[in-house]
């Protein structure tokens, strides 16, 4: 009945707890303020701005999205395919309100968003939908034969008028691309180019985040 539908959250995801997500945003904001005075990040400004050499402020050019979540399934109330077979698996209602670390590994920047890459456990897996990956292959050729849980991500900020749902299709694009080349040891780890303002820096220590596994109404 209409009570039971009311029952199914706009999404399921990892909440990052408090203090963590102080952590998180302190080192995303300290990468993105290193990110715009490389010299090898200038010289490809004009993704960002569409005029070459203009200068760009990233912690000025992204905004914060809410809290710092990483989304397992997009349920949306109920209307997403598979939202009430996700929020009735066993496996998601005993881990409902568990806590457990999430290891970001990597963070990213596009004209169009700025994330973290998330690297699941074996466990925290079996939360991750089978047909996640897939789901995208029409938009990101190449993206559902991606191992399962590659799309997992925090959202750090999007550009003006893009919506968060972007940031887990620029992981998957940039994740199917031939890895670019390194073109800058930074102190957090390599920072490598993907052409198109697509910027990924593999973090030498994985940022460690407690969160819980909930859902989220709106
Ligand atoms: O940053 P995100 O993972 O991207 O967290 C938000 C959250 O749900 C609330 O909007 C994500 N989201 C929105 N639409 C979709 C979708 N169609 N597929 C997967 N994730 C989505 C968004």
């Amino acid at each position: 009945g209409p009570l039971e539908e009311t029952t199914i959250p706009l999404f399921f995801g990892w909440f990052l707890l408090s203090p963590v997500q102080v952590k998180v945003g302190c080192s995303s904001m300290d990468f993105l303020k290193t990110l715009d005075t490389l010299e090898a990040f200038k010289k490809n400004t004009a993704d960002f701005t569409g005029q070459a050499e203009k200068e760009v402020d990233l912690e000025q050019y992204f905004e914060a999205k809410g809290s710092f979540h990483c989304t397992t399934k997009f349920c949306n109330y109920g209307k997403a395919d598979g939202a009430t077979e996700y929020a009735g698996n066993p496996v998601v209602k005993k881990s409902y309100g568990s806590v457990s670390e999430l290891s970001l590994t990597a963070l990213f920047v596009t004209p169009r968003t700025f994330g973290a890459r998330v690297c699941l456990t074996e466990e925290q897996l079996q939360l991750w939908p089978a047909d996640t990956e897939k789901e995208s292959e029409a938009s990101i050729p190449g993206s559902a034969s991606l191992p399962a849980g590659s799309r997992a991500h925090i959202t750090l900020g999007c550009a003006e008028g893009v919506e968060p749902v972007q940031t887990g299709l620029d992981l998957l694009q940039i994740l199917t691309l031939p890895e670019g080349e390194v073109v800058e040891e930074m102190e957090l780890g390599s920072l490598r180019y993907y052409g198109e303002g697509r910027w990924m820096l593999s973090l030498r220590e994985p940022i460690c985040a407690a969160a819980c596994f909930s859902s989220y109404y709106g």
